[in-house]
């Protein structure tokens, strides 16, 4: 009868087990299954109470995700069709959540009467995170349990709560030691309900949400997230629902809900971010690595260099409850090292995010040298060293001779030749490039730099430790700059040239800040450090040889001390963290254009938005033609989880896509034939980017 469900008796209990691997998301077919379970539950006298459980899964993760967009959405029974249908049981209901309750997981449980839940359970409502707002009563049901106030919080950052958490705040009624007894637990709550002849289900805790808050609470809250919410659909939809929750009945509130529901589902935004959801599990699927590649045990992790990048490198690690040994050249580096580490936990412990106990945990794990012995028994090492290829051979050659055979050597380059660095070992399957993000203890993006030599566990072992460690894992092939900083230098590059032609810096950010970047390309090389910039153009002057122009203004700031925020001016003036614009620059840029033979003239945002844009994505789309990256969906990642690319928009190429590739390539075939000797040697269509256009191809693939 069922396929989906496993439906069982214990004496007056009707046991409900959802069983729809990995993860119980609550599809058409699980809908419909579960629906009639219900019924028979209902309908069966001797049945005095349901107990709902995730059989041996996780209770729920929610709606089916890749059923958006099609017809099985909301086919009948629509999630909160069925919701409503178990609501309305006059026999008391218990979720018994094991693992998560996420979405239209939480969801359901919360149209249950009652809810008992593993201690490690995480539960939460992380619809904003896909563009979406809880469209199955979450945004009623929700703030009629903890309050609106505390629902909104939830809702609007689609934070997890542990257990133990949903617990104080009444989401959750009893708690289970583990997994084992979870379901021994609910029934026994179960019984005790029917004992005390407890309802169907408890008069709401919270029967008039928005009590206690003031009239303009939530218009407040708005105003206050004005500029963080820029552009966005789903926050604004997801407040005005939990408003309602205070102010409507919950037949007229879960209406509305739904069609305020209907709408960020039928956004752009949130199809942009589906594409990334999905895209993060994609980026895993690696040819050559199958789910049954064996991995190798990582038990301890050395890393070289204890300065930001090593320092951020090793607490990921610590994190995540592995050891670290730290190792420099002198005792003084290393102190310094394991002191902004201290300092960055009790950042954490001052922001509530750690307590005490965990920072001495924390600390414990690591420990620290002066000695390349010490490293011997490191299952991966990962030397962030300075960025110099001879440096890090020199680290190779000494690691090939001290760790034990098996150990992963891992280099934090983020654009050296990781095939170089690998050749200097006898190793080179053991080798491969990890390259963090600074800060490395807070970025989420990885790129795994697959050598040619990298053996296939190896690769399988740091794609399964990145996600041990919370990282987002991209595969990049070898070449300079790998994906990420590959294609940061034409983005770059047109930004620096639109400056000399006549735009001002501020300009330039402006445009690109407004297309949703979280910085602007002046704005980030202040931060970063010109001289940083200037140091690897050094190392690559032979490369751009034939029009080093843009790179003169950046040039001239550097040799006038002008480093960026590290030294009060770059690009900009700055007053403490206060960002001005300099005057002094335009008549840098004035001056450098005379010397070039630039003409200036005024420059639109579309012009900006378009030399900028396009040359990021016809980088993006060479990298992907020449095998650097695997898919056009891993190179969004890169840029929306290492370089601030609106999530919302799905990314450089999802982007191009929905402005159409056309408009791209005769972007850039306009500007190459206006923009003289300049347009001729840097605006070059990448040839995939033709292909794709003459076959008439939306979507932006490998032919
Ligand atoms: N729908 C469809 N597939 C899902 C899914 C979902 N909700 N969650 C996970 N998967 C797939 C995933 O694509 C992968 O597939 C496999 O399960 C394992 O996932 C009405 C509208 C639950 C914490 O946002 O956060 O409910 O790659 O690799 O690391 O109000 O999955 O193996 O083929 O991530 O152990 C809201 C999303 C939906 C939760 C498990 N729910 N999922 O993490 O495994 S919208 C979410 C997660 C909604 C209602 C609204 C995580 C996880 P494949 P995984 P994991």
């Amino acid at each position: 009868m069922y396929s989906l469900i496993h439906y069982s008796r214990d004496n007056e209990l009707a046991l409900i087990g959802l069983h729809q691997a990995p993860v119980n998301a609550l599809g058409h077919a699980l809908r419909r299954e579960l629906a009639e379970a219900c019924r028979q539950a209902a309908a069966d006298p001797a049945v005095k109470a349901l107990v709902l459980h995730g059989q041996d899964l996780p209770f729920s993760a929610g709606a089916d995700i890749g059923e958006f967009g099609s017809d099985f959405t909301w086919a009948e029974p629509s999630l909160p069709a069925l919701l409503e249908q178990l609501e309305s049981l006059d026999k008391p209901v218990v979720a018994a959540i094991a693992g998560v309750a996420l979405g239209g997981g939480l969801e359901l449980a919360m149209a249950c009467g009652y809810r008992v839940a593993e201690a490690s359970a995480q539960l939460g409502l992380p619809e904003i995170l896909l563009g979406l707002i809880p469209g199955a009563g979450g945004t009623q049901r929700l703030p009629r349990l903890v309050g609106a106030e505390q629902a909104l919080q939830l809702i609007l950052s689609g934070q997890r709560l542990g257990a133990g958490k949903a617990h104080e705040l009444g989401l959750v009624d009893r708690l289970a030691d583990n997994r084992d007894d979870l379901l021994e637990r609910a029934c026994a709550f179960a019984r005790e309900l029917l004992a005390d002849a407890a309802p169907a289900r408890p008069a709401w805790p919270h029967a008039e949400p928005a009590a206690g808050l003031d009239d303009h609470y939530f218009d407040a809250y708005a105003a206050r997230q004005v500029s963080r919410w820029h552009g966005q659909v789903a926050p604004q939809l997801a407040l005005a629902a939990v408003q309602s929750a205070g102010q409507l009945p919950l037949a007229a509130g879960l209406a509305l809900e739904q069609e305020l529901f209907q709408q960020a589902l039928a956004s752009a935004q949130s199809a942009a971010l589906r594409h990334l959801f999905f895209a993060e599990r994609e980026a895993l699927k690696i040819p050559g690595v199958t789910r049954d590649t064996a991995l190798r045990p990582i038990g301890k992790v050395a890393v070289i260099g204890a300065g930001t990048m090593g320092g951020g490198i090793a607490m990921n690690f610590v994190n995540a409850g592995i050891p670290v040994v730290l190792l420099e050249l002198k005792r003084e580096a290393l102190d310094r090292g394991l002191a902004q580490i201290r300092k960055n936990y009790e950042i954490s412990v001052q922001r509530g995010k750690l307590d005490e106990v965990q920072l001495q945990q924390r600390m414990a794990l690591f420990c620290t040298t002066l000695d390349y012995a010490d490293l011997a028994d490191a299952d991966l090492v990962i030397e962030a060293v300075f960025e110099n290829l001879e440096i890090k051979q020199q680290v190779f050659r000494t690691l090939d001779e001290v760790c034990k055979p098996g150990a992963i050597l891992a280099s934090n380059t983020s654009t050296l030749d990781v095939d170089r660095i690998a050749a200097v070992t006898r190793r080179p399957q053991d080798v491969i490039g990890l390259h963090f993000f600074s800060p490395a203890n807070v970025m989420r993006l990885l790129e795994i730099v697959r050598g040619a030599a990298t053996a296939p566990d190896a690769l399988a072992t740091t794609l399964q430790l990145a996600r041990k460690i919370g990282k987002i894992p991209v595969v990049s092939g070898v070449c300079f700059g790998f994906i990420g900083n590959r294609m940061l230098e034409p983005y770059a590059r047109e930004a620096h040239r639109l400056v000399l032609e006549g735009a001002s810096p501020a300009q330039v950010d402006r445009v690109l800040t407004n297309l949703g970047l979280a910085m602007g390309v002046f704005a980030m090389y202040d931060l970063a450090g010109i001289d940083v910039g200037y140091l690897v153009r050094e190392s690559r002057r032979a490369a751009i040889a034939h029009d080093p122009s843009y790179c003169k203004l950046a040039d001239a700031l550097y040799e006038r001390g002008r480093y960026g925020q590290k030294s009060g001016s770059g690009f900009y003036r700055y007053a403490g963290r206060e960002r001005l614009e300099d005057g002094e620059v335009i008549a840098l840029a004035e001056q450098l254009a005379g010397t070039l033979g630039i003409q200036r003239r005024v420059i639109s945002d579309q012009e900006i938005h378009d030399r900028c844009l396009f040359m990021l994505i016809n980088e993006g789309i060479q990298l992907l033609d020449e095998g650097i990256a695997l898919r056009s969906a891993d190179i969004d990642l890169v840029w929306v989880n290492g370089y601030g690319f609106p999530a919302w928009r799905g990314g450089p190429l999802y982007y191009a896509e929905q402005l159409g590739l056309q408009r791209v390539l005769s972007g850039i075939r306009n500007y190459r034939e206006t923009l003289g000797v300049y347009g001729e040697t840097w605006l070059r269509p990448a040839p995939l980017l033709e292909r794709l256009v003459a076959a008439g191809h939306q979507r932006i693939e490998r032919c």
